[in-house]
């Protein structure tokens, strides 16, 4: 074989590995085999000198000119390689716009609070404005305006939480002194500290949450959503009070309800009532959802206590007015016949999801 077939072969083989390399090391690794210093070709141009001249320039020639072939063809296959790699990047990550979506459960109100707007929205119809405070609060707007005594038993550290700002000097988990403040035990709070802002009228209602010292049972949690109310007025009598109550708990649980009221005590009014709402399973002649009465307690109320009003500065020769309060989770459960007011607050989607 002549040095020109030998490179022709040459040719031949080094172009078909170039050609049939697969990725770019594999191209890397025939440019070293068909191009590098120990390649075939390079030691055909090392050993020109040694050829007779008319040879040397031939073989130079071609030599020269596979060189050439060479490096233009691995200049091309490295470009294809590399458009196909960013072909099959592009594939890889092309999205199908005509997929479906994943689907995201929406979340929603808490029934909770969905009880509270509702029952609020009875009241805003009424002419009734938000009222809202502080869930710490002092002794004076919790207690002492509302009428309770020094050693009421609310007060006492086995029923309120109190709360010590161990942020201060020398402040200790268990101060030497009673705290002042503590975790309001009602939104009556609030209403004080309207009374002090406004001078009647005044008609407000102030849901939120409240804190008392139970431990959690089918009926009490250390924390729950009150609703209260206050209407301060000329002229405003028990019938108003009566009137205004039963309108609201019809419009809660139905228009065949009842209401009865129930002679009670509550520091802060005077007289006080307890209201229930005649059994929505029974219609009142007695069953077992209300224990045989008739009647299911739902609200207290009365009308504001003189000493209340006199406590934040309203005459009350010229002011009367009245107040109530419910718990938004003890409506709850009355209306879905929950036998268990933890299983508001547990957050056990199988249970709120039903609502
Ligand atoms: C002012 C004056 C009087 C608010 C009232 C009740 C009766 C009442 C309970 C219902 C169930 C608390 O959530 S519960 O445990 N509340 O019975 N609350 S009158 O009286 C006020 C409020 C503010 C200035």
């Amino acid at each position: 074989m002549t040095i020109t077939d030998e490179l022709q072969e040459l040719r031949e083989r080094g172009l078909a590995a170039i050609a049939g390399a697969a990725d770019l090391p594999a191209l890397e690794a025939a440019r070293v085999a068909y191009l590098g210093k120990k390649s075939e070709l390079t030691s055909t141009l090392r050993g020109l000198g040694q050829l007779a001249a008319d040879m040397r320039a031939t073989v130079g020639q071609h030599a020269n000119e596979l060189r050439a072939d060479f490096e233009e063809a691995l200049e091309q296959r490295k470009a294809a390689l590399a458009g196909a790699a960013l072909s099959a990047t592009i594939e890889s990550g092309r999205l199908d716009v005509s997929l479906p979506g994943r689907a995201r459960p929406l979340g929603t109100q808490h029934l909770i609070n969905a009880i509270k707007d509702e029952v609020s929205e009875i009241f805003f119809g009424l002419g009734y404005r938000l009222a809202e405070g502080p869930e710490v609060e002092d002794d004076f707007h919790n207690f002492t305006a509302l009428n309770h005594s020094p050693m009421h038993p609310a007060r006492s550290a086995s029923d309120t939480f109190y709360v010590r700002d161990l942020s201060e000097e020398g402040a200790a988990f268990d101060g030497p002194e009673p705290s002042e403040i503590l975790m309001r035990t009602h939104t009556s709070p609030v209403q004080i500290r309207t009374l002090q802002a406004q001078q009647p009228p005044v008609y407000v209602i102030s849901p939120g949450k409240v804190y008392r010292r139970d431990i959690a049972d089918p009926t009490h949690l250390p924390q729950f959503t009150q609703m209260e109310g206050l209407a301060i007025d000329e002229h405003l009598t028990f019938a108003d009070l009566k009137g205004t109550l039963d309108y609201v708990v019809r419009k809660i649980f139905g228009e065949q309800r009842r209401t009865r009221f129930r002679p009670h005590f509550f520091p802060f009014t005077e007289p006080s009532a307890e209201v229930d709402v005649s059994c929505g399973v029974c219609g009142g002649v007695g069953c077992r959802f209300c224990k045989g009465t008739g009647w299911i307690e739902i609200l207290g109320c009365g009308m504001v206590d003189p000493n209340v009003l006199v406590n934040t500065g309203i005459d009350p020769e010229r002011y009367q007015g009245f107040a109530f309060g419910m718990g938004v989770e003890r409506i709850a459960a009355l209306r879905y016949d929950m036998p268990d007011i933890r299983l508001l607050i547990e957050g056990d989607m199988r249970f709120l999801r039903q609502f």
